[in-house]
């Protein structure tokens, strides 16, 4: 067995491109991509993307050494013992005018995959950091490939926290992280786990504009009811109650005048009051 010594000294088992198809075998990808290291799994996404990919192209890293979160934050892979992966999509026309919603699937898709892996309850952190027990687990990035007027693809990246020695220390991380194995007796492997949420990724992919889909969603939603603050990262903020959110994926929140407000995903990050 190909092991080494991760950074908290247990013996964890790296991936490699057999393994990765091996275990992946059935699932109807376009190409595989492997690599031992790369930047960011979404750049090379978006590279290949816009030389033309095949629907359900998938790109897997062990280390990326420019991992990367929403507005330009930064995503940390520990090798051994997280998931850092792209899957490019390539939405249809009438999905293009609701391409926020790929945006949800990726966090709706590892809810899913965590509650039948692991027997767990899940939450999700508007518009789609995966929670346990109030604390991150994974984050989801979906960058669009523009040429001119045509889509060339989505990229949707995910990076799931998920042994002992994936959660980076309180000091570095905005939200409190966690990792899936710390809530679960379950033993975490990560192939069969990644199986796992590629397998829900395929089959949600198909339902995005069902009405079901945003139902599902939102039954997860983290903080309904409860007082939020809403931050463009420009030095804007509204602060308001959670009511839900919309069938196009935005916001609804009760501002302190009583009226309610619908905010778009983009550039707005939210966090709890109190
Ligand atoms: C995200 O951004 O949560 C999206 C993360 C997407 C990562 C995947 S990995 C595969 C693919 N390739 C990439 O380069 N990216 C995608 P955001 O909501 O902006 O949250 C980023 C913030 O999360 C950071 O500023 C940190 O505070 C925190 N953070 C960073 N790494 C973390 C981790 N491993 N666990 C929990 N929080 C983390």
């Amino acid at each position: 067995m190909n092991c080494e010594i991760s950074y908290n000294g247990r013996m964890t088992e790296t991936l490699n491109a057999e393994k990765l198809k091996e275990a992946l075998q059935g699932l109807p990808f376009g190409r595989i991509y492997f690599f031992e290291e790369t930047d960011s799994t979404n750049e090379q996404g978006l590279e290949i993307a816009a030389r033309g990919a095949e629907e359900l192209t998938l790109l897997v890293a062990e280390r990326q050494t420019a991992g990367r979160g929403r507005l330009g934050r930064k995503w940390v892979t520990a090798p051994g013992a997280s998931l850092a992966f792209s899957l490019i999509l390539k939405p249809s026309k009438a999905e293009i005018s609701h391409l926020s919603l790929f945006s949800l699937l990726g966090g709706l898709a590892v809810c899913r995959a965590i509650e039948n892996y692991a027997q767990i309850a899940t939450q999700v952190k508007w518009p789609n950091d995966v929670l346990l027990n109030g604390m991150k687990t994974a984050g989801i990035l979906a960058e669009s490939c523009w040429q001119g007027e045509q889509l060339a693809g989505v990229v949707l990246g995910i990076g799931i926290n998920l042994l002992a020695g994936s959660t980076p220390p309180a000091g570095e991380v905005l939200y409190p992280a966690t990792c899936l194995q710390d809530h679960t007796p379950v033993k975490v492997e990560r192939l069969s786990f990644l199986r796992a949420v590629l397998a829900q990724l395929i089959a949600l992919r198909q339902q995005i504009m069902d009405e079901n889909f945003i139902q599902e969603y939102t039954r997860r939603l983290a903080f309904v009811n409860q007082p939020v603050t809403l931050n463009s990262g420009q030095g804007d903020s509204w602060s308001g109650v959670v009511l839900g959110v919309r069938a196009d994926g935005q916001l609804r929140l009760r501002l302190a005048d009583g009226t309610e407000a619908s905010f778009p995903i983009g550039e707005l990050r939210l966090k709890p009051e109190g």
